[in-house]
């Protein structure tokens, strides 16, 4: 039953869209929009998404800087460098790869971004602007879930949305943004009781935990609409997700896989609010 939502593809077209944009603003204003990512040591994965990044921004003609500093770098010496970016005029987006080493403390440095720059949309004048429903600039990956639900042409407005998982930068935001399509919004979480029984009633099923195979085909409504924001590593070092798509795949109308899901949406949301950041300091 279950069709698979190309996020892979998908992704290609939004940045395709970006890439029409750029060209545009270049004609415009005379510059390109900038995306700088900084990255604090040498975390492997961290490494990957910061190279897709940069590799995105380049094929959607928008020009970026990647910042590698040693994972020994001070909080202090971050914070300057930050600052420095953040007056920086030809600087549209900046963002700081997560998780940063555990001597540096992840809010000052998000604190540290300005607002107007934060792509990223973790700056609380950006969280705050999201949950007052103002016009701000959305987490990638929470933009991304919704881009992917809105490609099957099912409607989100009056359905169950079951979130697994409550954290700030996925579960959090996706509830809102699924709250504001008129969805009727569940939050479940890892003290969720009876967690397959919540599940069960969700029309729309947005997952991001990070345990590989959490959601088993039973816990699925059939005809569901599925979307994995999990990104594990199972004991091959294959990449998988928190749904056990074997199972889950037959059960719903629409899923995503793991990888070519969410995560090549996450990429293309962000080449789209590094638009946003340079219309608005035009
Ligand atoms: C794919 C991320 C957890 C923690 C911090 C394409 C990405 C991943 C997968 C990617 C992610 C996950 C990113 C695929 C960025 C998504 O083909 O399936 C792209 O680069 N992502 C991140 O920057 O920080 C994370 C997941």
């Amino acid at each position: 039953m279950g069709n698979i939502i190309d996020g892979k593809a998908l992704s290609v077209t939004v940045k395709d869209e970006v890439r029409e944009q750029v060209a545009e603003l270049e004609a415009r204003y005379g510059r390109k929009p900038c995306l700088c990512v900084i990255i604090v040591g040498e975390n492997p994965a961290s490494q990957v998404y910061v190279r897709n990044k940069v590799k995105a921004a380049a094929y959607t003609g928008m020009d970026s800087r990647l910042i590698e500093l040693p994972a020994d770098t001070s909080e202090e010496v971050l914070l300057a460098q930050i600052r420095d970016l953040n007056e920086d005029p030809a600087v549209d987006g900046v963002l700081v790869q997560l998780p940063l080493p555990k001597h540096v403390d992840e809010e000052k440095v998000i604190d540290a971004i300005a607002r107007e720059k934060d792509v990223d949309g973790f700056h609380p004048g950006n969280v705050s602007g999201l949950w007052l429903g103002k016009d701000c600039i959305v987490p990638c990956t929470p933009a991304g879930v919704i881009r992917l639900i809105d490609s099957t042409g099912v409607s989100i407005s009056g359905k169950t949305a079951v979130v697994v998982g409550r954290s700030n930068i996925v579960g959090k935001p996706v509830a809102k943004l699924l709250l504001d399509r008129n969805a009727t919004v569940v939050i479940a979480h890892s003290r969720t009781a009876d967690l397959g029984a919540v599940t069960r009633l969700a029309d729309i099923l947005v997952v991001a935990v990070g345990k590989a195979g959490l959601i088993t085909g039973d816990m699925v409504k059939p005809g569901a609409v599925v979307i994995d924001v999990g990104m594990n590593r199972n004991a091959e070092g294959k990449l998988c997700g928190d749904v056990d798509f074997a199972s889950c795949e037959p059960v719903a109308s629409w899923i995503t896989p793991v990888p070519g899901g969410v995560g090549p949406m996450t990429i293309a949301m962000l080449m789209k609010n590094t638009i946003s950041c340079f219309l608005s300091r035009m």
